[in-house]
């Protein structure tokens, strides 16, 4: 974790990658997709990449039955840039709606948020989401957490500039190792702000574990204010993953650019075609890319072959409704005490207090 305060640049780092593995390495291995495992031998080593929690886990998802790559991985510079990108499509409605959410009724949510919070930022990224609400909700102080400290630092310090009334604390680690706030975060009156709607690339009990883990940072009252995506029209969530300028399926083949660059792998970018679509059953967007012919591709050295048509699951991104909403503040230790929607009723912000 890499920690920045308003007195220090960097006051401690330690590597959250801890107990990540390496394949060892033979000669060039041949592994046919979907009975691999077995195929492949571990050998413990600690932070093998800083990027990739060991090649193991990249292997062991390609060769799964369905493979996947985690979703986690479409973050680097350029996939970040990428996600912004998307964010700026006439197709992907969730930024602006949330952002319309949070500027008609700013004053109602910080009525019910209260002022003289300690905001704790979830994945702050610039940071600016949080500061749009700084005048309204006036915290005492802000934590910003986000894997990219060195992103954190740079808009952290811009905001301190802005508002030098409000104590600001930076945390750089991956919440997908778990959330633990340092003593000097007062733990009184706390309020994580998830907006975005990055609950829904876990699953629904992924969510709720991620959802008690915060409920165990909450003492007297504790809350969350989250933003989630609504269902709705199939052909809005279809659209809104599969954009037609195609930055989308960018977004989603930089993940074997980036394997490409990062882990030498042999990956031809073109022979895979992005898919997205709304599974109704499931509740969720998935995202894949299709093999578009029988082919092998070799990453250190290990063979990864793909039949025509064969999928890598890449993403899910999880679409609620009342219910599926409040099935999730419950098993996470959460009441809703508010809820606003934009006009078309495509978005949701939620207070959720911690009971
Ligand atoms: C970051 N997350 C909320 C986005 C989503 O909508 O699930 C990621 C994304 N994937 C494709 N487009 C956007």
């Amino acid at each position: 974790m890499l920690q920045l305060d308003q007195t220090e640049s960097a006051i401690d780092i330690a590597n959250p990658g801890i107990g990540s593995f390496e394949l060892e390495r033979e000669a060039p291995h041949r592994v046919q997709a979907g009975r691999a495992t077995d195929a492949l031998r571990l050998r413990n080593r600690q932070a093998v990449t800083e990027s990739w929690n060991g090649r193991e886990e990249l292997l062991e998802g390609l060769n799964a039955p369905q493979a996947w790559i985690p979703s986690k991985y479409f973050y680097d510079s350029l996939g970040s840039q990428l996600f912004d990108a998307i964010t700026h499509l006439p197709e992907y409605y969730p930024t602006r709606a949330e952002a319309a959410i949070f500027s008609r009724q700013i004053g109602d949510i910080a009525r019910a948020v209260g002022t003289g919070r300690i905001l704790i930022d979830l994945g702050a990224g610039n940071c600016e989401k949080a500061a749009g609400l700084f005048p309204a909700l006036k915290p005492a102080h802000y934590v910003a957490v986000d894997i990219s400290a060195t992103y954190l630092e740079t808009a952290l310090a811009r905001l301190r500039h802005r508002f030098p009334d409000i104590g600001m604390t930076g945390l750089g680690l991956d919440m997908s190792e778990g959330l633990s706030l340092p003593d000097s975060v007062p733990d009184a009156r706390r309020l994580f702000f998830y907006p975005g709607s990055s609950i829904g690339n876990f699953t629904p009990a992924d969510a709720a574990r991620f959802l008690s883990g915060l409920r165990r940072q909450c003492q007297q009252q504790g809350g969350l204010l989250i933003g989630v995506d609504l269902i709705k029209d199939k052909a809005i969530l279809d659209a809104a993953y599969d954009d037609a300028l195609g930055v989308t399926a960018a977004f989603n083949r930089n993940l074997l650019a980036r394997i490409n660059r990062e882990l030498g792998g042999t990956f031809d970018i073109a022979a895979f075609a992005h898919r997205a679509y709304y599974n109704e059953a499931e509740g969720r967007v998935e995202m894949h890319l299709v093999s578009r012919n029988a082919q092998h591709v070799l990453i250190d050295g290990y063979e990864v072959a793909f039949e025509k048509g064969e999928s890598i699951h890449t993403e899910n991104s999880y679409k609620y409704d009342d219910a599926s909403l409040s099935a999730l503040a419950e098993a996470g230790g959460f009441a809703i005490e508010q809820r606003w929607s934009d006009s078309k009723g495509y978005f949701a912000d939620l207070l959720m207090v911690a009971e």
